[in-house]
């Protein structure tokens, strides 16, 4: 999603004055001595958080990325990546050579458009638009653009299960949308517990598991698609060294799956390399 800091401080500044409301309503709650009887039961919700998998990772490979590429959606088809980059001017749509970061396709998405996560089904592939709910449509082999798709609100990050086209848009919800319609099928509210996980990102489904980055964090949530439970948490921090990246918003943002050999990478914003991951449960 966006890079700009007074977007940032417009999105948090409604969540920050809930806060202050909530915090006052549970102050006048305890003034008037109903907390207890009102306050979640602590017993529901530890058992919930206890089944959530907290793991780690190895690093198996890493390759260059091009530094310059605001990675907004990664996915991998025949050998290669396919990434989808934002900000306005320059994004892009780009077939990537694994090993080497360069780029091998390149298709431009003009001004004023942004562009955000990418799903490859169907030998097509899908490439969201961050606030302008329009959506590109490109041939997977060459590049070549041949639709376009409408979606309500924001876009983010984009998958596929195989069937459905699966949206975030920087809420906690997920929407699993027709890809023929373009019709909303199914909305699911990510809850690590009972706490809602907002600011879902970058996305990629990963043997029945919707794995989404959470914006501004090294981490990324593995989603059950059904109840939009947080399964487990993958950490990713210490990927990158100091120094690597200097831009705020140099975030890791981009998570592909090779299905047939089982292999996980990811990257980030304008991050000078790319990972092939384990996770070590
Ligand atoms: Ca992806």
């Amino acid at each position: 999603m966006p890079d700009m800091a007074s977007n940032r401080l417009l999105r948090r500044r409604p969540r920050s004055l809930l806060i202050l409301v909530f915090a006052a309503a549970l102050t006048s709650l305890q003034c008037n001595g109903s907390a207890n009887t009102n306050a979640p039961s602590p017993a529901k919700t530890a058992p919930e958080n206890a089944v959530v998998g907290k793991y780690g990772y190895e690093v198996v490979n890493k390759w260059p990325h091009d530094p310059s590429a605001f990675t907004q959606g990664l996915v991998f088809l025949d050998g290669k990546l396919l990434e989808s980059t934002g900000q306005e001017g320059n994004s892009s749509l780009r077939s990537v050579d694994l090993q080497t970061g360069k780029v091998l396709k390149k298709v431009d998405v003009p001004i004023p458009y942004f562009a955000e996560g990418i799903a490859l089904l169907n030998n097509k592939i899908y490439q969201l638009t961050w606030q302008h709910r329009v959506g590109f449509i490109y041939d997977a082999q060459t590049l070549q653009k041949v639709g376009e798709f409408n979606y309500s609100g924001e876009g983010w990050g984009l998958t596929t299960d195989g069937r459905s086209l699966i949206l975030s848009d920087g809420s906690n919800r997920i929407r699993f949308i027709n890809p023929d319609s373009f019709q909303v099928t199914k909305t699911i509210a990510v809850l690590d517990g009972n706490r809602p996980v907002g600011e879902l990102n970058e996305l990629e489904y990963v043997n029945g598991e919707i794995y989404a980055n959470v914006w501004h964090e090294d981490r990324i949530a593995a989603i059950d698609p059904e109840t939009g439970r947080v399964k487990s948490w993958i950490d990713l921090s210490g990927l990158l060294q100091p120094g690597d990246v200097q831009d705020p918003e140099a975030v890791l943002n981009g998570i592909a799956f090779d299905q047939a050999s089982n292999r996980l990478f990811v990257t980030g914003k304008l991050w000078p390399q790319l990972f092939e991951i384990k996770i070590k449960q």
